[in-house]
């Protein structure tokens, strides 16, 4: 059977048919993911009201692609108190924010006491706001320093009101591209226990796949795999995001910005190929909010949400820095003719515009 019919059918494809697919034409891509988002989502295309919170920007660990931590490149470390996380917290949803994004650089000398404190004070705030923190390498970075199991930091994630686990640090796991971009980061067989472990756990989270640098198509499709044989086990990924790597103020040294038909065509298989992780996410911030529209139509079915604040990819030229307003976010998904539903952290629906 030739690859289009198989993918037409529902079947499963292996990774040489994976690899098989970025030789078909974009619009044949399209037209297959499309197909697909169709089925599972008709028109909607969900969002979210949140506030990314970057408590520090201080890291023990070196990646190349990164310019947000405070190494040479970025000369301003800062470490938040929690009060200031708190009140942080507070403002972002007195102004309607349901999720709070928190993520940070590896501070070997905050102390795992600051985390735990920032969550549950957070918590003690604002009982009824879904807590999304801690990336698998921001935990094995603190499993490490502190002399703590991973079951042990996920247990006192919950105990202290983590609700669910961003996606992030998942970077590329092929362990060649891994020890080149990110050496000494949480290994790919470490990232993917601790998502393991956290769904066991009965908890929900996401997964990232950043591109667009020294990785092949070969590669992502291999990054692609691992998580769906993880999904199938365990279920508890809700969505995939493919990150695109941004160029500035990082020790990568690639200059040249992917081109849209090939972030197009990776946003396309992954829809096609994780066939069991329901949502897919065009994350505006990195694909720019223009492409991010487009891949509505490319098998994409969220666009994450109005972030209030961005540091992460701000820092390496993505335009993000104060995030999106909610009115223009639901005009943007409206007028491109899909339908906007607000969605809480766990794709609940909670209004539809
Ligand atoms: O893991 C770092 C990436 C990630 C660069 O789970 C870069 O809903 C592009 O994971 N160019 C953090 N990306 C962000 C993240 C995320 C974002 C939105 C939603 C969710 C979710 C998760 O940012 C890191 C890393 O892969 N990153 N540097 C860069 N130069």
């Amino acid at each position: 059977m030739d690859l289009i019919e198989k993918v037409q059918n529902g079947e499963r494809l292996s990774y040489e048919e994976g690899v098989k697919l970025y030789d078909l034409d974009l619009f044949t891509l399209g037209k297959l993911a499309n197909a697909i988002r169709t089925q599972k989502h008709g028109k909607k295309t969900y969002f979210n009201v949140n506030r990314h919170i970057n408590p520090t920007n201080i890291c023990d660990d070196v990646c190349k692609f990164c310019a947000y931590s405070a190494g040479r490149k970025n000369p301003n470390p800062y470490t938040m108190s929690i009060d200031e996380i708190v009140e942080t917290a507070v403002k972002a949803v007195d102004n309607g924010a349901d999720e709070l994004h928190i993520v940070s650089a590896h501070n070997g000398s905050a102390g795992l006491q600051w985390y735990l404190d920032m969550f549950r004070s957070v918590r003690q705030a604002l009982p009824k706001t879904h807590i999304k923190a801690l990336t698998a390498a921001e935990i094995e970075f603190l499993s490490r320093t502190y002399d703590k199991s991973f079951e042990q930091i996920l247990d006192t994630m919950i105990e202290n009101g983590v609700d669910s686990m961003p996606g992030g640090g998942a970077e590329i796991f092929d362990e060649k591209v891994r020890e080149y971009i990110c050496k000494g980061k949480v290994s790919s067989a470490d990232w993917l226990r601790i998502h393991k472990l956290w769904h066991e756990r009965g908890k929900k989270s996401n997964a990232t796949m950043l591109f667009g640098h020294v990785e092949s198509r070969e590669h992502r499709i291999d990054h692609m795999l691992r998580l769906r044989k993880l999904q199938d086990e365990t279920g508890g990924f809700n969505c995939f995001i493919p990150l695109v790597y941004q160029t500035q103020n990082n020790y990568l040294n690639v200059k040249e910005f992917l081109t849209g038909q090939e972030i197009l065509k990776t946003v396309a298989i992954s829809r096609i190929l994780l066939d069991n992780i329901p949502n897919l996410k065009a994350y505006w911030v990195t694909f720019t909010m223009n492409l991010a529209t487009i891949a509505q139509e490319f098998g994409a079915n969220d666009l994450d949400g109005t972030i209030e604040k961005e540091s992460i990819s701000a820092a390496a030229g993505a335009k993000s820095a104060n995030g999106t307003p909610l009115s223009s976010f639901v005009n943007l998904i409206k007028n491109s003719g899909f339908t906007p539903v607000q969605r809480d952290s766990l794709y609940n629906e909670i209004k539809t515009f």
